[in-house]
């Protein structure tokens, strides 16, 4: 079952929107599997946004991740990587619509609360980087196909 990285960032953390976002996951159905809250390394965030490096405002983002405390998860389920991106909204919050999480919590696009996985490329590499195997939890809720 195809899984995905999804971290509430500090700025999100801060405001007590951790709940909030679970809750949102797990009403639409999906399985969380792993879980921590923990404080990002400077390594881990460059390993993390690499793909941004040169960008202008890669500098301001590491500082950003690295400043507090973030939750992160992994969730199953099926077509994961591609709804939870959907129910995130887009990267700038006054660019997603009311109903995502960005759209209903997130004013500016450095602090914008939520990060998810882009592809199943980025799922696989940054659910290594994160966590380790002993930390994703296999579990069966109920003997059914369409309860993940
Ligand atoms: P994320 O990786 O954090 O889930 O966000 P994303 O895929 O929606 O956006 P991405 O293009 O990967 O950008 C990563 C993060 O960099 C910050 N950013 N700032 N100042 C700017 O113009 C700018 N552009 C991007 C955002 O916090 C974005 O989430
Ligand atoms: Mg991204």
């Amino acid at each position: 079952m195809e899984k995905t990285f999804v971290m509430v960032k500090p700025d999100g953390v801060q405001r007590n929107l951790i709940g909030e976002i679970v809750k949102r996951f797990e009403s639409k159905g999906f399985k969380l599997v792993g879980s921590k809250l923990m404080i990002i390394s400077d390594d881990l965030a460059y390993n993390h946004y690499g793909e941004h490096k040169d960008k202008p405002f890669f500098g301001g983002l590491v500082e950003f991740i690295t400043s507090g405390p973030v939750f992160a998860m992994v969730w199953e389920g099926e077509d994961v990587i591609t709804t939870a991106r959907d129910m995130m909204g887009a990267t700038k919050p006054s660019e997603a619509i009311p109903g995502t999480i960005r759209g209903d919590f997130g004013i500016t696009v450095g602090k914008n609360v939520i990060h998810g996985s882009d592809s199943i490329e980025s799922a696989d590499k940054e659910i290594g980087l994160f966590f380790s195997e002993h930390e994703i939890v296999s579990y069966t809720k109920q003997d059914s196909e369409w309860i993940y």
